[in-house]
């Protein structure tokens, strides 16, 4: 059925007649019909993807560029009178995902689809996924973020699987989003739900809920405030609900084809996502004695079948569960984990690669590197230091399984979607073949020296800052200088990120402009981020840099020249907005201490340049680009892995011996920003800076500031900038999750 069968059937009237709402759901139904006639890859060996977030953002665009249809609904809508620009505003943004991890395995997902390979993934079905963010007095606030409607991207399945935990057994019903990959077949995301889910739990206008109704709350949000114990249970029980569905998907899958489950790691590879569904390997262990496989054999069987994707070297993200939870939520897998954790105290007299430590706490990532045959880290450089430090003690005794597969992006996405215009630019130039090989982005290169070409990206860019500039005014009511810079830094708000390095530049930056130093060019700094409700600093630097921003808009010295804002909520769908119109983009972690970021790649295809540190993939992007094209400084990642290991960083030094960092930090309590600001917030965040500062902020300040303001500069030589934009797009086609998908299958999976 075409969309004009589709209407009259549902609501009897043409296409020019319905609303957009009407013709939204109209879309809907189309495409997932159409994604449901394609068939998936039926190859012998099966990947499943197990991940406790899919970040897929919207997919009504996504999907009609993936089945080759997006010009032509675009044109049947327009000759009625409809924009399709508008009809996607309307669909909800499933937020199931926290950030760069989820986001990644949607990407994956599409390339996976794309590439035909046969693999789906398996993960929760949560009800209000991530929080949404507003802002009030200056602070971020928490509200539930509803996204699943009577009609949604979700078709119902008839696979129910009864869980158990310790003294209770929930149902556990699969629904599946077919996800289309770009001119060719389709891949399943299974999410399993809880069908007794209760939205009306959730207390007041905020996120709190009773944490122990798990009938009525498993399901309800992505990893619930865990800074206490019932809601570190909560989440051990969520993922053991993942799993153990996945797992009973799995095994019946290859029942139902046929094989011998003795067999299973011919037939499936599971990539565990981080150590969230670690619990897949004792689960399986455990699944396949029930079906009368001995436990040798079982743990056999199931360290062929999983490998284990590393994504952090953060202690505190690392996860480690005490035993007694554990054995509250699922006493049915203890017996398996001390078994494993016995075999590895008889092969080794190493402590440190036990999976229980002397504090009774289980070590997630250690049974994953024992019992998968794969581990990998997500960066070349990330990957050398997961193997030389972090976790050297078990590259010492599995040197075969460690590999390296630097991440990726869908260029679907990031490039054909979010900017049209630039993506029909490069393909009036150098033909659609970079559509399906990113690789051809490379014949962008001769074009480095014409200035018509240079002209028309400057012009491309102009037009995104434009578009970012209605977007932002029609829907946050903030005014932006289209003819200013646009710096942006767009990520999760954690203290290794460094926003608060971000902010300390506006402060030095507003009292050079004070002092009557004016930029040549306007500057807007814009930031988006969350932070997890309970990480009081983090919030702590939001405050700081929406005090900053509104201290800025009221002061007419300053105002003319340098702007800063905060978007609210910032989301996949606002990703897609700022990253066009960057011009530079904040990469700016501590060396060592971001696995990867993959933003960074999505800024880097649509033409912004980097100011960052050697760190994570930034290290590839400058490889690639070379030094003309990136703006690099601070501390390498050996000199930072240095200083934790003197623990000869002391950030008051910093402060002391430098008049300039001192008039930055000092600014945060001084009584211009104790007016506007809350004295608690701002006193806690001056406090960390002087006494602790585990970031290292103040260590790389300086040389940020001198970095920062050599960009600007080299910002006014038009011609320059737009050979550097150009360098950079040229050189992303390596940052395709194509590619990465590619080296997973060829090195890992095997399909
Ligand atoms: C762990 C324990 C307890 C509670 C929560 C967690 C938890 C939750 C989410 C730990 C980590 C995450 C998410 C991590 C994440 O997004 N990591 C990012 O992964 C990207 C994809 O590989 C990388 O590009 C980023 O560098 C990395 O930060």
């Amino acid at each position: 059925m075409n969309l004009a069968e589709i209407v009259t059937a549902r609501y009897g009237k043409s296409i020019r007649d319905c609303t957009n709402q009407e013709l939204y759901y109209a879309l809907l139904e189309m495409t997932k019909r159409m994604a449901g006639e394609k068939v998936s890859n039926q190859g012998k060996r099966k990947l499943y993807y197990i991940s406790a977030e899919f970040l897929i953002g919207k997919l009504l665009s996504n999907n009609l560029i993936n089945l080759g249809i997006y010009d032509d609904v675009e044109k049947l809508l327009s000759e009625n009178g409809k924009q399709l620009s508008e009809i996607e505003t309307i669909e909800p943004e499933p937020s199931l995902g926290n950030g760069g991890l989820g986001r990644l395995a949607a990407c994956f997902l599409d390339s996976i689809a794309t590439l035909g390979l046969n693999g789906d993934g398996i993960g929760l079905n949560y009800h209000y996924g991530l929080f949404k963010q507003v802002f009030r007095d200056n602070l971020q606030q928490e509200t539930p973020n509803p996204w699943m409607e009577k009609e949604s991207w979700l078709t119902k399945t008839d696979t129910v699987y009864p869980i158990s935990f310790g003294g209770f057994t929930l149902n556990s019903r699969m629904y599946d989003i077919d996800v289309t990959g770009y001119g060719n077949r389709t891949t399943k995301l299974h999410l399993f739900d809880v069908e007794t889910i209760d939205e009306s739990i959730v207390e007041g206008e905020g996120i709190d809920f009773d944490k122990e109704d798990l009938a009525k709350n498993l399901t309800l949000f992505l990893y619930p405030d865990d800074s206490d114990e019932k809601g570190q249970i909560l989440r051990i029980y969520q993922q053991y609900f993942m799993v153990s569905s996945g797992a009973r998907l799995i095994l019946d899958e290859v029942l139902q084809r046929g094989h011998s489950l003795h067999e299973l790691y011919r037939y499936a590879t599971i990539q565990i996502n981080d150590t969230h569904p670690t619990m897949v390997i004792p689960e399986l262990i455990r699944l396949l004695m029930e079906r009368g496989i001995l436990m040798d054999e079982a743990i056999d069987i199931v360290s062929k079948t999983c490998a284990y994707t590393n994504h952090t070297i953060l202690a505190e993200a690392l996860e480690k569960w005490p035993v007694r939870y554990l054995k509250k939520a699922v006493p049915q897998l203890m017996p398996i984990i001390y078994e494993l954790n016995n075999r590895v105290m008889k092969r080794y007299r190493d402590e440190s690669v036990y999976i229980i430590d002397d504090e009774n706490r289980v070590h997630m990532a250690h049974i994953d590197i024992h019992y998968g045959y794969s581990v990998n880290g997500v960066a070349y450089l990330h990957t050398e230091i997961l193997k030389n430090s972090e976790l050297h003690n078990f590259y010492r005794i599995y040197p075969e399984k460690f590999n390296n597969k630097t991440n990726g992006i869908t260029f679907r996405r990031w490039l054909l979607h979010c900017n049209p215009r630039l993506a029909s630019l490069i393909e009036e130039l150098i033909g659609p073949g970079f559509k399906k090989d990113a690789m051809e982005l490379e014949k962008l290169a001769a074009y480095a020296d014409n200035d018509m070409v240079l002209n028309r990206l400057l012009g491309v860019k102009i037009a995104c800052k434009e578009e970012l500039k209605d977007y932002l005014e029609r829907t946050q009511g903030i005014a932006l200088n289209g003819d200013s810079i646009f710096d942006i830094q767009i990520k999760r708000l954690h203290e290794y990120k460094r926003q608060q390095m971000n902010a300390l530049y506006v402060i030095h930056k507003y009292f050079e402009i004070k002092s009557g130093v004016k930029p040549s060019t306007p500057i807007t700094v814009i930031f988006g981020a969350k932070a997890a409700p309970a990480y009081v600093i983090a919030k702590d630097i939001i405050h700081l840099i929406l005090c900053l921003q509104q201290l800025i808009d009221q002061d007419p010295d300053v105002s003319p020249y340098l702007k800063v804002v905060m978007v609210e909520n910032y989301n996949v769908t606002l990703a897609e907005k700022l990253i066009p119109a960057a011009d530079i983009h904040e990469q700016i972690s501590l060396a060592s201490k971001e696995a990867s970021g993959t933003s960074n790649m999505k800024f880097m295809l649509n033409g912004a340049v980097a100011l960052g540190t050697m760190d994570g993939a930034n290290v590839e992007i400058a490889d690639l680009v070379g030094q003309d094209n990136i703006y690099i400084f601070g501390e390498s990642s050996d000199d930072v892995i240095q200083h934790y290991e003197k623990a000869d960083y002391v950030s008051k030094d910093f402060y002391e011996n430098d008049p300039q960092i001192r008039r930055a930090v000092d600014f945060i309590v001084s009584d211009t920003l104790l007016t506007l600001g809350q004295e608690e917030c701002l006193r806690r965040l001056y406090k960390e800076l002087l006494s602790k500062d585990w970031f290292m902020t103040l260590l790389d300040l300086k040389s940020y500031i001198e970095e920062k303001e050599k960009a600007l500069k080299e910002y006014e030589n038009r011609r320059e900038w737009a050979k550097k934009m150009l360098a950079n797009i040229s050189k992303a086609g390596f940052f395709s999750s194509d590619r990465t998908i590619a080296q997973y299958n060829s090195e890992v999976w095997k399909l």
